[in-house]
């Protein structure tokens, strides 16, 4: 009887990892293959050959990427080079990336940044959050841009236990944030576990100097991160659900869910678009060649316009595609004035004019 009961339940078990590992093919859409939507004045940015997994713009035309993430299981095209912060102005004919120096006393050599947000103060001070993992680690760190000496002082530090494996952030003080959660967890394998069996642990955290709390909960595993244009919403990314939330946002910084968009791809990343506030998102149409790295069958790109999002009906438009041969594992697409910047996880960036 014993050793029925013992073979039962390791049926039973058996027959659950075997549904979670179909269920996980699914969400990762691990047999999907993307059409090429081109576009047609593009190219490659020199100087960004290992990622640029996020791209913030400020209003004046200033770009942000952020170079060079690594993370434990992904492939990296340089893993033994620091990250580091790049900008790039796109008011200039030809632009170049350039990257920023940053301050002494900043430990340069474990850089390894995510997600990025600028913020601008009352007085025109720009910040420059950034997600950091040094060791793998979890960290916000806030800068202050310098405009003429090209450069970032470093200002503060923030770890806490409500950032366990930070994502992406959107500055909404000068040290205030709203992070995404991408693992309830930190520890690689635990997190690899939690992914598995599809646990929806993740979050969205509130992070001010006096008050840190959890905002929104549930998400399969949140991403990319965003404010609408009036201040009055927040967008979350949810990768694994292939889903785009809208939170409304309430004095006390709480988030309750508004809607949800369902789309049929891996989101990352999500950027405003200035002059219409339509949602730009950075889109991994196949999430199992991007983490299972295989150069003659590499990671797709793709980047969705979604208009009216509050609408009853939301207009999604996909804006470009490429199967691999120029762009792998798009994250972010940003745009300023008819310039579109597309950067990836562990690629290469893109420079479109529309
Ligand atoms: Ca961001
Ligand atoms: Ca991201």
């Amino acid at each position: 009887m014993g050793r029925l009961l013992a073979l039962s339940l390791l049926g039973i078990a058996l027959a659950l990892l075997g549904e979670r590992l179909l269920a996980l093919r699914n969400r990762l859409k691990a047999s999907r293959e993307v059409e090429s939507v081109d576009l047609p004045n593009c190219h490659l940015i020199k100087g960004i050959e290992a990622g640029s997994e996020d791209i913030d713009i400020l209003p004046n035309g200033l770009a942000f990427f952020s170079v060079g993430l690594k993370c434990p299981g992904l492939h990296s095209f340089a893993p033994d080079k620091p990250g580091g912060i790049l900008m790039m102005d796109l008011k200039e004919e030809n632009p170049r990336a350039l990257e920023l120096r940053i301050s002494r006393g900043f430990n340069l050599a474990s850089f390894n940044p995510h997600g990025i947000s600028t913020f601008i103060d009352s007085d025109n001070t720009v910040y420059l959050f950034v997600v950091n993992h040094p060791e793998f680690k979890n960290t916000v760190e806030i800068f202050k841009f310098e405009e003429e000496e090209n450069s970032l002082l470093h200002l503060k530090t923030i770890k806490h236990e409500l950032l366990p494996s930070v994502n992406d952030i959107i500055a909404v003080g000068p040290a205030h944030f709203y992070a995404t959660n991408d693992h309830y967890f930190s520890d690689p394998f635990l997190k690899y576990l939690e992914t598995y069996l599809n646990l929806h642990w993740t979050n969205v955290i509130y992070y001010s100097p006096n008050e840190v709390k959890v905002v929104a909960e549930g998400f399969d595993s949140a991403n990319g991160i965003n404010i609408s244009p009036d201040k009055k919403y927040i967008y979350v990314a949810d990768m694994l659900a292939h889903e785009i939330h809208v939170l409304e946002k309430h004095p006390n910084m709480n988030l309750t869910q508004l809607k949800v968009l369902k789309l049929d791809t891996l989101v990352d990343n999500l950027s405003i678009d200035p002059s219409s506030g339509d949602i730009l998102v950075g889109c991994h149409p196949n999430g199992q060649k991007l983490f299972v790295y295989d150069p003659n069958n590499p990671p797709s790109s793709e980047v969705l316009r979604i208009q009216n999002i509050l609408s009853e009906t939301p207009t999604v438009t996909t804006v470009y595609a490429n199967n691999g041969s120029v762009l792998q594992g798009s994250s972010v697409a940003s745009v300023y004035d008819r310039k579109l910047l597309i950067g990836t996880l562990y690629h290469r960036a893109l420079y479109c004019q529309l």
